[in-house]
């Protein structure tokens, strides 16, 4: 078996375990290396973080497919660990989205989320206009049904994500669109919400059919105080916590560069900083130098 088929079997098992996956959301390889030290199950690739710390630019449909892709096989090469991409709205019409998971499927990688933000999407935690359109429900099943039949491999996984609660629609029409998208074949659902109390999701569950016969997917961003445990035990099969790793990042090196331009001298942030051994140790270094130490010269 290959490593992308295993992978993606061990994703595929635990979308059907009693324990919910927990995704880690990475923005680099060596954050998705970090993440597999700690237990978790899976490796989120976020666009968010991709966009951000990448590239330097809003989370704004601007980084391109190839661009996500490049990100997506860096991260993967990086982890055992099963890798999902965030693939945003799949970047562009239907043949976009086909191509989005042909190409991703072909390069290894386990799953992909396509969402039903219109073009250009703005990310769902930004707080803007609270109601806006979303791509219509026929078309984005119409994309995601031509996308899965592009499919190649059996295990590889096709998470569609609903942004109706997010873009102030609904739980009927949330409901409208996990059933289409389960009709269109997709694997998995994604509800998206950003309601602090739980209270849309949790009306989502209570009214759609479909919980239970398919894998749901939760990104508790702004829900953040219920456990994994918690959110299996209302339903949810996959938890992806998207961007701890990076905001951590992010305040870390801000407090450092904020120390440097105070005290002028590197001594001053070592205690709060890795060493450079201990970046060595993380990609590998020395087992790397012994290989070639023991093949000796060609
Ligand atoms: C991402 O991590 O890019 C996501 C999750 O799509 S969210 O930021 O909540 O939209
Ligand atoms: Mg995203």
């Amino acid at each position: 078996m290959n490593r992308a088929d295993t992978k993606r079997r061990h994703l595929r098992a635990g979308l059907a375990a009693d324990r919910a996956v927990v995704a880690i959301g990475a923005h680099d390889a060596l954050t998705a290396r970090m993440v597999g030290s700690y237990g978790f199950d899976a490796v989120w690739v976020s666009g968010l973080g991709v966009a951000t710390m990448a590239h330097a630019i809003p989370d704004l449909n601007l980084t391109t497919m190839s661009e996500t892709l490049d990100a997506a096989i860096r991260i993967d090469r990086a982890t055992d660990l099963p890798v999902i991409a965030d693939c945003d709205n799949g970047f562009g019409g239907l043949n976009n989205v086909v191509r989005t998971l042909v190409e991703f499927e072909a390069a290894g990688i386990s799953a992909i989320s396509i969402e039903d933000n219109l073009f250009p999407k703005r990310n769902s935690l930004y707080l803007g206009a609270s109601k806006r359109e979303l791509i219509p429900v026929e078309e984005q099943a119409r994309r995601l049904r031509a996308a899965k039949a592009a499919q190649d491999s059996d295990n590889f996984v096709l998470i569609a994500r609903v942004e109706s609660l997010i873009a102030g629609h609904g739980v009927d029409d949330a409901c409208r669109r996990a059933d289409a998208y389960v009709e269109a074949g997709v694997d998995a659902i994604l509800i998206h919400s950003r309601d602090k109390t739980l209270g849309e999701i949790d009306g989502f569950l209570g009214a759609w059919s479909g919980v239970g016969q398919i894998p749901l997917v939760a990104v508790p961003t702004l829900f953040p105080t219920f456990t994994d445990n918690e959110l299996r035990a209302k339903g949810f099969n996959l938890i992806i916590l998207a961007n701890q790793p990076m905001r951590a990042a992010v305040q870390a090196i801000e407090a450092t560069l904020e120390t440097l331009s105070r005290e002028r001298r590197a001594s001053a942030v070592d205690p709060d900083i890795a060493s450079v051994n201990h970046l060595f140790e993380l990609v590998g270094t020395a087992e790397a130098i012994a290989l070639e130490d023991e093949i000796g010269p060609g």
